[in-house]
């Protein structure tokens, strides 16, 4: 490249730069007239942690030294080449992504991502199983969020907490209690509270007889875990419902009515509901329930996936859900009060895009939510304007300036403006990625 080449790209990476100041400056303008401060928006964005998934880098196989096939009703689908082999390879895959990536985020690791050098069965997880994880965590600022593995396990055929042989029962119940302990030492080493969701995949292919026993065992199960560990601080827990998995269809223990009962008859303050995208029916959002959770509840965690027809587990797109979502949040001023995690694991495509694509998008229909003139629209709707209330959600929902901030946003913490990131990824997998077989 000669000099004349030099300068003329200097002078592109000037426009470029000159370009976004320009366009965050008439954002800025734009929404100051809708006495929204835009600097505010950013700072209040950037804050919000994201639970980033773990699993997302390996297709929810995790490294335990006998681990068989992903099972449970969930699936991966797909056969992008490059997924992580060892935490090594995942810690590392995850420091790339989160080059692009920004705003504060927790680490979310699932109980099968231990680190030991024999094989260590779920009843037997230790703290010191967790502890790489614990010591670049610490190291790198992050929180550590956690969750209980009840599913690619012999032990999970027939039932985990909801299991009616006592001995596989009191296996899980085990496992419960030390995914509890392990929460506890997360928050202790970090200094930031642990979030663990608690999934089960019990359930049945066909309708049962009996399904009121199996529910029974399961609330009986939960009980006698946060008993054994009543001590535990610094912990929250998600209890996770589902609609179906795949083999179990037509009956689920811990169905979205079992969860909310369990989390709202206990009134705890550390048990709470998890309410995942991809759990309903297809017509049913997790935006339409927020504010009757929080008519009864200080906290809820969420998982953030996009459903396509079935709880495919898709990356997570800008889409109205994932924007109503967030919206609700604003609106009722629950942004604080809700753990937000990601949730998908797509296995046809490099996975850093995933994680990349679908926590940006979730960072940005929160950033969407926060750019929308609340108070007015609120005043509006309670004046009973029922006019002006469709025509401002409306405009204010589309609004371009949106993107104009994002990628002020994005510039102002060097995490790639656009498609910036991308050539970065597309560099690792060939350097890195690439060699894995
Ligand atoms: C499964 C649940 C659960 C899992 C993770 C891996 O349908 O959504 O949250 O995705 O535990
Ligand atoms: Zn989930």
């Amino acid at each position: 490249m000669d000099m004349f080449d030099k300068l003329n790209q200097a002078k592109a990476a000037f426009q470029n730069s000159y370009n976004i100041v320009r366009g965050y400056e008439l954002a800025r303008d734009y929404y100051a007239n809708l006495g929204i401060d835009v600097d505010q928006v950013i700072a209040k964005v950037d804050s919000v942690p994201i639970s980033m998934h773990c699993w997302q880098g390996d297709d929810v196989i995790g490294f335990e030294k006998k681990a068989g096939a992903l099972s449970g009703g969930i699936q991966t689908t797909g056969n992008y080449p490059g997924k992580a082999r060892n935490a090594e390879e995942l810690r590392a895959d995850i420091e790339k992504s989160l080059e692009y990536i920004p705003g504060a985020v927790k680490i979310n690791l699932h109980a099968n991502y231990l680190e030991a050098d024999h094989f260590v069965d779920r009843n037997e997880i230790e703290p010191e199983h967790f502890k790489n994880w614990a010591d670049w965590a610490v190291d790198k600022g992050f929180g550590l969020d956690f969750n209980d593995t009840y599913f690619s396990h012999p032990l999970a055929e027939h039932g985990t907490l909801s299991a009616a042989d006592p001995d596989v029962r009191k296996f899980w119940i085990e496992h419960g209690i030390r995914t509890r302990l392990i929460g506890d030492y997360f928050a202790k080493r970090t200094g930031k509270t642990c979030v663990i969701n608690h999934w089960t995949p019990d359930g049945d292919k066909e309708f049962p007889v009996d399904t009121l026993s199996p529910r029974l065992r399961m609330a009986d199960s939960y009980d006698q875990i946060f008993e054994a560990t009543k001590d535990v601080r610094n912990v929250m827990d998600g209890i996770e419902s589902k609609l179906f998995g795949i083999g179990v269809e037509s009956y689920t223990v811990g169905s979205h009515e079992f969860c909310m009962g369990y989390v709202m008859s206990r009134k705890s303050d550390h048990i709470i509901m998890t309410l995942d995208a991809g759990h309903y029916h297809p017509t049913e959002v997790v935006s339409a329930k927020l504010s009757s959770v929080y008519t009864f509840a200080d906290h809820c965690l969420l998982h953030v996936s996009r459903p396509v027809r079935w709880d495919s587990d898709h990356v997570v797109a800008f889409d109205d859900e994932t924007r109503s979502i967030m919206e609700e949040l604003v609106r009722m001023d629950r942004l604080d009060n809700t753990y937000i995690a990601t949730d998908f694991f797509d296995a046809s495509i490099n996975r850093q895009v995933a994680w990349i694509v679908g926590i940006r998008n979730v960072r940005k229909a929160i950033m969407a939510a926060l750019l929308q003139p609340v108070a007015a629209m609120k005043a509006a709707e309670a004046a009973g304007d029922v006019s002006a209330r469709i025509a401002m959600v409306q405009e204010y929902k589309a609004c371009g300036m949106l993107n104009l901030v994002w990628n002020y946003y994005c510039a102002l913490k060097e995490k790639g403006v656009g498609l910036d990131w991308l050539a970065g990824i597309k560099d690792y997998e060939n350097k890195v990625l690439s060699l894995r077989k």
